[in-house]
């Protein structure tokens, strides 16, 4: 099958390239493009048993990061916890700090265990075909991706900065208070295993710990779905019916026919949630082991968001079947999440009770939202950045995983709660990782999606802060999205962009971010007011704490003295 595809693509391009296209003065026209797209043979000219090899090392990796498992701390005996369905669920109840770190290094040793020798041979092989296809390495490829083109990223690091690191000094503070001093030092990085997260790239799992107020001001609506039995099919109807509410397109028979949305009993699944297009205008699909709770009905509306674009690009040819770019595309299903999570939406679909709409519980929803969205982005930078470097030679093979700690040091403030060595390979133990997936879309998808729904909440008439806009029901702002999505890769991201933003602009940008927050930010300022801001560590690859397991610096006055300043719950109003 994949050599009969190859031999149409290259018999393609040998016509196409008969044509003097490379002369027609306008890039941006859409017949430009077209021949663009059927001359990019990628790989064609690798050679063929090269390319097997490396195809079957890919789909190992892929094979054995789905099958891999690790036992219980609970009970040894118990040795068929998988990531997505059993971890995951540990990961977001226990808070056992002994636990968290059991499984936190269970899973990433397992994982880098049987991954690491295949994967260095998987980067040789890639730079090779990357090379083969005139570029520099394999990560100079993963750059020239549409998504990281035109795309200034140390500035929009930049900017982000400032609120990452309040929203960080306040983290570390409580959890210190939960925690208690022997395992966080008030100036330094955060461990990355009570975090909620097995990546740490999202903090808002452990918000129980970190709401400033009282439970009644939780906008977490998990309790809710679980105490009334909801099922997943439940939570894919309510995400249709959000985007049919908007104007956009119902799903079709083959979706709910042909979907796997809850995990099968008796086989073994790649459990990542993941949209599947089949090219055919009807059969779309979504592969997810839906739990039940608010982080999942998030990734339901992100899955669907995915079907939505698909359908409204069918009409195009194949050529221009595809996102913008692939953050656009991951930006889809989130974009509506944003009003989907307000409190107030959650009331009008009746998943929030006995909620009282004041500046606490906006701060909540905030904090919340923050812990979500704001924390992923220096989260999602690094894989890719990390990966750029490591293809190209700048980082090499014998400090892969000193130079990985000391990104995630760098940018996210986090360390290991055991010593990492350069035996170990860290990165491996993420999905995108081990399968060859590029992660940058995600960085971008995140702050798209702020610019998406500050475009379509100011087409539905939204007055007031932006976190306050829920764009339900409006078919104007359905239209908008619509208009955008329907081109697909048509034209270049920047355009599709402008058609949202009615020629505003044209630029990735942090702004509409940025002004979401910004109430959380200034009430941050405030409560850090005496707060360490930043992180110090001298050795990225393992916490302070657990290189003196009394805590070196654990009873020293400084967190007596923070603790006793600062433990000071706050009520509602
Ligand atoms: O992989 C995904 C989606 C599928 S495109 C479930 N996401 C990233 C991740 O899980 O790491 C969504 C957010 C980031
Ligand atoms: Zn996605």
């Amino acid at each position: 099958m994949k050599d009969a595809l190859s031999e149409f693509e290259n018999e393609s391009a040998k016509e196409a390239d008969k044509f003097n296209w490379k002369e027609f003065e306008d890039k941006n026209i859409t017949i430009y493009r077209w021949f663009q797209y059927i001359l990019d043979l990628g790989s064609s000219s690798f050679p063929p048993e090269k390319s097997k090899e490396l195809d079957k090392i890919k789909s190992d990796m892929s094979l054995i990061y789905s099958k891999a498992k690790i036992c219980s701390y609970r009970s040894k005996k118990k040795c068929d916890l998988g990531l997505e369905e059993d971890l995951r669920k540990i990961l977001l109840t226990s808070r056992n700090y002994e636990e968290l770190k059991y499984i936190w290094k269970e899973w990433r040793d397992t994982t880098n265990k049987k991954l690491k020798k295949m994967f260095l041979q998987y980067l040789q092989l890639s730079n090779e075909m990357a090379r083969s296809e005139g570029f520099k390495d394999y990560g100079d490829k993963m750059k020239s991706e549409e998504s990281v083109k035109d795309v200034e990223v140390d500035k929009l690091m930049e900017q982000i900065k400032p609120l990452y690191k309040q929203i960080h000094a306040y983290t570390r503070r409580k959890l210190i208070q939960h925690y208690g001093a022997k395992y966080i030092r008030p100036d330094g990085p955060i461990p990355a295993h009570i975090l909620g997260h097995m990546f740490s790239q999202q903090w808002a799992q452990v918000f129980d710990i970190l709401n400033p107020f009282s439970k009644s001001a939780s906008p977490d609506v998990s309790a809710e779905m679980q105490r009334r039995k909801m099922k997943p099919i439940e939570m894919f109807k309510i995400a249709e019916e959000f985007f049919t509410s908007i104007g956009m397109q119902p799903m079709t028979a083959d979706f709910w026919q042909k979907s796997v949305i809850e995990k099968p009993k008796d086989k073994d699944m790649v459990c990542h949630a993941s949209a599947w297009n089949l090219h055919d205008g009807k059969d779309y699909r979504i592969k997810m082991c839906t739990q039940v709770n608010m982080g999942e009905f998030v990734t339901v509306h992100h899955e669907m968001g995915h079907i939505q674009y698909y359908q409204e690009y069918a009409h195009l040819p194949v050529a221009f079947q595809h996102g913008a770019n692939t953050g656009f595309h991951e930006a889809v299903g989130d974009t509506v999440a944003l009003s989907v999570s307000t409190p107030t939406h959650l009331k009008k679909i009746k998943l929030l009770k006995n909620f009282s709409t004041n500046s606490n519980s906006d701060i909540a929803f905030l904090l919340k939202m923050a812990l979500e969205k704001v924390v992923f982005l220096p989260s999602s930078y690094i894989y890719d950045s990390w990966r750029w470097k490591v293809f190209s030679g700048e980082i090499p093979q014998k400090v892969m995983n000193t130079q990985w700690w000391k990104m995630r040091n760098k940018y996210e403030g986090l360390c290991p709660p055991v010593r990492r060595t350069d035996d170990d390979l860290d990165p491996l133990s993420k999905y995108h990782v081990a399968t060859d997936t590029f992660y940058f879309r995600y960085f971008v998808g995140h702050l798209l999606q702020f610019q998406f729904h500050k475009a379509l909440c100011k087409e539905s008439g939204h007055k007031g802060p932006l976190h306050t806009c829920d764009i339900y029901q409006s078919k104007k702002a359905g239209k908008l999205f619509s208009k955008m999505l329907r081109l697909g890769s048509l034209v270049p991201w920047k355009e599709a962009l402008s058609v949202i933003t009615k020629n505003e602009t044209d630029e990735l940008s942090a702004d509409p971010l940025l002004e979401y927050f910004e109430p959380l930010y200034k009430w941050l300022k405030e409560r850090n007011r005496n707060e360490f801001i930043g992180w110090k560590s001298s050795d990225p690859t393992v916490c302070p704490e657990a290189t003196d397991s009394e805590g070196e610096g654990a009873d020293e006055p400084i967190y007596i003295e923070a603790r006793i300043e600062y433990d000071d719950e706050e009520t509602d109003e």
